[in-house]
């Protein structure tokens, strides 16, 4: 009996021991049960892109690409072109063609845990960037590597407290949500709320998706405003959006920026222009250049070090005393 105890104890003791020495060759997280990267001096990557219906997502696979580039990688890129479904497919095509690694742009939270899990069971490591999944379907440094990105929750909050200052706690709001069940649109959402929730004298009359579209933004913003002639801000969820929401207030006869306060997220060209022109007050940066992050996690997951389940970017602030300065690298 004793003897048997001691032996299993050995047992459990050597078979800790080589899950450490594992570990300790591919990767710290793999003794969690994430699938490993092996070290190798160049590697096969997938990115599966969302859509590519804006500056934003322009600027994004442009940097995975270069930056693919630069480190000598081969990369499958993928464009589900808007549709979850297809970007589940993407990724279950990406896992036939053997990648080492996938980074993924989830287009929503809860369509894409069957990619995520496909690959872990592939023994496919997945980065997820720019975006989030479901966090009670599947949970980084287990199921996936780790989620590097903005905090979103934190945007629609900064979003929400320069909106409480431009307008001293008075506002009648309309917003434009970005696309329905995506990790932004969610947080953003959020984020903004409470801040308005607080603020007794500022009122969310009317909220709805625009798909983080221009065009979109533009619709639904003509319905909102004549349904909502009272209303005195719009906050978009993206810039896409505010500009689309810009050429709206116009074609209703009014003045964006002063008619109607504008801020919205992200930081783009036409963004930052829309706030030198006076038509927007404001726009927290969400940075879409994840290439160097990206790889950089990925190479350090390689070697064993400890990944940490959330990299959250820094991000800026842009309003009438920066954006000229900015316009210039923007995107
Ligand atoms: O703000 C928007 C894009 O997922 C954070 O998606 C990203 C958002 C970004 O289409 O412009």
């Amino acid at each position: 009996m004793v003897s048997t105890l001691r032996f299993s104890m050995t047992r459990r003791a050597m078979l800790l021991a080589s899950v450490a020495i594992a570990a300790g060759s591919v990767g710290i997280a793999h003794a969690d049960g994430l699938p490993p990267l092996k070290p190798k001096a160049t590697y096969k990557v997938g990115f599966a892109q969302t859509e590519s219906n804006n500056p934003w997502r322009l600027a994004q696979t442009a940097s995975m690409q270069e930056e693919a580039k630069k480190l000598g990688w081969q990369l499958v890129y993928t464009d589900a072109a808007g549709s979850a479904a297809k970007q589940v497919a993407d990724v279950n095509s990406m896992i036939a063609q053997g990648v080492d690694a996938i980074f993924l742009s989830p287009r929503e939270e809860k369509p894409l845990i069957p990619a995520v899990m496909a690959a872990k069971k592939a023994g496919i490591p997945v980065f997820l960037i720019d975006r989030n999944v479901d966090a009670t379907l599947a949970k980084p440094g287990v199921d996936y590597v780790t989620f590097i990105g903005s905090d979103f929750v934190l945007e629609g909050k900064q979003a929400g407290e320069w909106l409480v200052k431009a307008t001293g706690g008075k506002a009648i709001i309309l917003e434009l949500e970005g696309s329905t069940g995506s990790s932004p649109a969610n947080d953003r959402k959020k984020g903004f709320d409470d801040i308005i929730a607080a603020n007794p004298g500022m009122k969310i009359v009317a909220s709805q998706t625009g798909d983080f579209a221009r065009d979109k933004g533009r619709q639904v913003a003509e319905s909102l405003l004549q349904a909502h002639p009272e209303a005195t801000v719009i906050y978009a969820h993206n810039d896409e959006m505010a500009i689309g929401a810009i050429a709206a207030i116009e074609a209703a006869g009014k003045k964006p920026g002063k008619d109607i306060l504008i801020v919205s997220i992200d930081g783009e060209k036409d963004g930052l222009q829309a706030i030198i022109d006076g038509k927007m007050g404001a726009t927290v940066e969400c940075n879409p250049r994840f290439g160097p992050a990206a790889y950089a996690a990925a190479i350090a997951y390689s070697k064993g070090e400890k990944i940490p389940p959330t990299m959250v970017n820094k991000d800026n602030f842009y309003d009438m005393s920066n954006a000229a300065a900015s316009i210039a690298t923007s995107y």
